[in-house]
């Protein structure tokens, strides 16, 4: 009986038809993974042939104090605590030109906490003088959640918000901030920020600007695998909708430093994999799917390309959210690691820029 589902499901792959709720479950039950890694491999073959992608990039995060105090998050903290750090545009402006005497440099990717007293200002301030100073570098910035905040200490509806920073500079969005979309979930991890409805709101007007966005979920927590399920339909209801997503990433939760840390342990490599399979095959219309190596660990993500994966993420430089919650992996990595990384897997290297044009073939 299970092994009939099996063969359906993999029947409907190869001739391209949609999965269903019901197949995504069996997938994420399913502890075959080579078969499974094999499944979801045919599918990132037939949208990206041999090709791996990465990107040289740097994250700037503009400060960890944060008003929203997630549950899962080991970087956002209070004004008064002893961690707390927030860099002035000068700071900012400082470091994305020290970064920018790489020549391959080509994206910044700034997040950061919600802070209780900048005003939106600020941020238009931030990506404006970005652009003026660096104009070739692509600003991919703020997450739907920050665009939220944006938007409440503004009083301006969600589109006049993201209106302003794309007139400034801004280019795309990444992805964070969409955790699961559960309202069980949220409401017992993060009630203190913008809800599912408005995260999926705030990225169907930014699509609907011309402004790219990526999106994510955030796995291995409290979450059951339904609501695992749910989110990805969710995110494939409205790709259908309008287009505007370049990629997807399943983040893997870091319990260290969390208020989670008592109760939940990180999940494991197994676990990671069938994630990164299955959102390739319940995807069918996002175009690529990132094995994020800062979460995963290389080792790991260099598997995830035999699982569906065809982006490896970039060279990052400075990354602090998962490193304040126990990631052990390196902050940052050169070029030629991640080429060797891709190269590994038999695999072609591909540098894109942040909208996957082809920069280089490696
Ligand atoms: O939104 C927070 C997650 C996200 C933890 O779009 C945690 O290209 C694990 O979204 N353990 C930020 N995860 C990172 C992110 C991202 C990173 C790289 C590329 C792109 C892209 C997006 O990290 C947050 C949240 O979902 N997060 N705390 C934690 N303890």
């Amino acid at each position: 009986m299970l092994q009939t589902t099996y063969q359906h499901i993999a029947a409907r792959v190869a001739r391209g038809e949609r999965l269903t709720r019901e197949d995504g479950l069996a997938l994420l039950g399913c502890n075959d993974l080579a078969w499974l890694g094999h499944l979801a491999d045919t599918v990132k073959q037939r949208l990206s042939g041999k090709y791996v992608y990465f990107n040289v990039n740097r994250h700037i995060n503009l400060t960890n104090i944060c008003l929203a105090k997630c549950r899962f998050c080991a970087f956002g903290c209070d004004a008064k605590s002893s961690q707390a750090y927030f860099l002035s545009k000068e700071n900012v402006i400082d470091i994305a030109s020290r970064s920018a005497r790489d020549p391959d440099l080509r994206e910044l990717h700034i997040v950061s906490g919600l802070h209780p007293d900048w005003p939106f200002d600020y941020y238009v301030d931030i990506i404006r003088s970005l652009k003026a100073a660096l104009p070739h570098l692509h600003l991919k910035a703020f997450t739907a959640v920050e665009i939220c905040h944006f938007a409440q200490i503004s009083g301006q509806s969600v589109a006049a918000v993201l209106q302003t920073l794309k007139e400034a500079g801004l280019d795309s969005m990444p992805g964070g901030g969409a955790e699961i979309f559960s309202e069980r979930v949220r409401q017992d991890l993060c009630p203190h920020k913008a809800s599912a409805a408005e995260w999926l709101e705030i990225a169907r007007t930014a699509h609907n600007l011309g402004i790219p966005t990526n999106a994510t979920m955030l796995y291995g927590h409290i979450e059951t695998a339904e609501e695992r399920i749910d989110h990805l339909l969710t995110l494939r209801d409205l790709q259908d909708e309008t287009g505007g997503f370049q990629t997807f990433l399943a983040l893997p939760f870091h319990p260290h430093n969390t208020g989670l840390a008592n109760e939940v342990k990180r999940v494991s490599a197994w676990e990671d994999l069938k994630m990164v399979a299955v959102s390739r095959l319940l995807l069918d219309n996002f175009r690529h799917v990132k094995a994020y190596w800062i979460m995963l660990t290389l080792p790991v993500a260099q598997l995830a390309l035999g699982f569906g994966a065809d982006d490896i993420d970039g060279t990052v430089t400075e990354e602090k959210i998962t490193h304040a919650a126990g990631a052990r992996t390196a902050q940052h990595l050169d070029k030629e690691t991640l080429i060797a990384t891709i190269r590994q897997t038999g695999h072609t290297p591909v540098e894109r820029d942040s909208v996957y044009n082809i920069i280089k073939k490696y």
